[in-house]
């Protein structure tokens, strides 16, 4: 009996190891940014490395911005049917609209974010997100 309990815990630790099959089923830990002229709220994101996190973008404004992190988006494992929403390491998030991203960040650092809109970044729309 207790063999088998064992057994049972240890085949259900297994299957929470692999990261991917969690994000894909719309699991992980959200996390909100909130896009807005002209920032990001929280300007700086810590994530933990190797868990999967939900990215949740809410533009507030009525206009047009972007997420933009290269070196972070390229360093991560993203759901595959959210890899369409990241082109050239940003994600485009339309005026009053969110744009969610299931990631596992892979790489410990810290990492650039900011807006490619034109002058959005000059006034001040940029982050940071830190990986530990
Ligand atoms: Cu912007």
């Amino acid at each position: 009996m207790q063999k088998h309990a064992a057994y049972l815990i240890a085949s259900a630790l297994w299957v929470t190891i692999p990261a991917m099959p969690g994000i894909a089923q719309g699991g992980g830990q959200p996390i909100t940014v909130e896009l807005s002229s002209f920032k990001y709220t929280p300007a700086t994101l810590t994530l933990q490395h190797g868990v999967p996190y939900r990215l949740h973008l809410v533009n507030k404004s009525s206009r047009g911005h972007d997420f933009v992190a290269r070196q972070f988006f390229a360093a991560a494992t993203i759901a595959p049917e959210d890899r369409g929403k990241v082109k050239e390491g940003g994600v485009d998030v339309g005026g009053d609209e969110a744009v969610d991203v299931r990631l596992v960040a892979n790489q410990p650092g810290t990492y650039k974010l900011h807006c490619s809109h034109f002058m959005h970044s000059g006034f001040g729309m940029k982050g940071r997100i830190i990986v530990q």
